[in-house]
């Protein structure tokens, strides 16, 4: 069977959900922004993993629909929750969609149908997207930074990330550290690297947050290395609409 034709119906049928899983101070512990997951069960397979279809949606065109289906409704949510909390919403985009020229616009428009300001969307993007097309790509997010969207690199560390790119493209105002370190913490080594984003972080007057905490052992060393925030299972799994707006209520 051809899961990519699953997937087109399944985005018509709106059978596609997003989880949202919250971003804490990690001082206050409060819930400062949270992060929407996409997440399908498939009628007749059950839960498909996110790494596995967005990879089919990028492979088979539907890049493009599926981002175009998680921004709308992610703002359309946080847009709802900002009328009683300040919170902000972030959104993980493909290298596909920074490709396309008319993603800036597409994101303009979501944002003027649901009334969500720029300052409250924030684009994870993953440091892989450098590795074609790098004119192009550096105009889209150019251009997303022109309007006052926040952008975030995802999963730094994992694999890609060159001081070239963050030396040339400093429109990024947040560092997601890649969670295969936090797993590793305590150990000296990923202290090390850990430290070194962030210290990298305050010259560049960005924000940094630790991904993956599962244990408050993680969380004390990570705080440790001056890291501001954090997100992970020990703090919030991703979860569905109506459990944040409840979290974000008892969150004022
Ligand atoms: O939720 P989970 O950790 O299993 O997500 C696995 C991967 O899928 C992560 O890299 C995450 O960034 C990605 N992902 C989840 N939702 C979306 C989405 O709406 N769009 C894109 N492009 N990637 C997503
Ligand atoms: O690539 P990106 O950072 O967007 O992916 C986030 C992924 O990490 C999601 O699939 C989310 O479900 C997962 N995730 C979030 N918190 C934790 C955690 O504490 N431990 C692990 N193993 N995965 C997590
Ligand atoms: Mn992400
Ligand atoms: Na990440």
């Amino acid at each position: 069977r051809s899961l990519s034709i699953d997937l087109r119906a399944a985005l018509r049928a709106d059978e596609l959900t997003l989880a949202y899983q919250p971003l804490v101070d990690i001082a206050t512990r409060k819930i400062v922004a949270v992060e929407a997951l996409a997440r399908w069960n498939h009628r007749e397979l059950g839960p498909i993993e996110p790494s596995e279809f967005v990879g089919v949606a990028e492979r088979t065109g539907l890049a493009t629909p599926l981002g175009a289906w998680a921004l709308r409704t992610a703002c359309t949510a946080a847009a709802r929750w900002r009328t009683f909390s300040d919170i902000v919403v972030r959104v993980n985009v493909s290298a596909l969609q920074l490709r396309d020229p008319d993603f800036p616009t597409e994101v303009a428009s979501v944002l003027a149908e649901t009334g969500l300001p720029p300052f409250a969307l924030g684009l994870e993007v993953t440091e892989t997207v450098w590795v074609a097309d790098t004119e192009r790509v550096a105009d889209t997010v150019s251009a997303l930074h022109a309007m006052g969207v926040a952008l975030l690199l995802d999963d730094m560390g994992k694999g890609h990330s060159s001081m070239s790119y963050l030396d040339r493209y400093p429109m990024f105002e947040c560092f997601k550290i890649d969670k295969s370190y936090i797993a590793r913490l305590p150990a000296p080594r990923a202290r090390a690297i850990i430290s070194a984003i962030v210290a990298l972080a305050r010259a560049f007057d960005v924000t940094v947050v630790g991904e993956g905490v599962e244990t408050e052992e993680q969380l004390d060393a990570l705080a440790a290395t001056g890291c501001d925030f954090a997100q992970g299972y020990l703090l919030g799994r991703p979860v569905g609409a109506g459990a944040i707006a409840d979290l974000l209520l008892g969150n004022r």
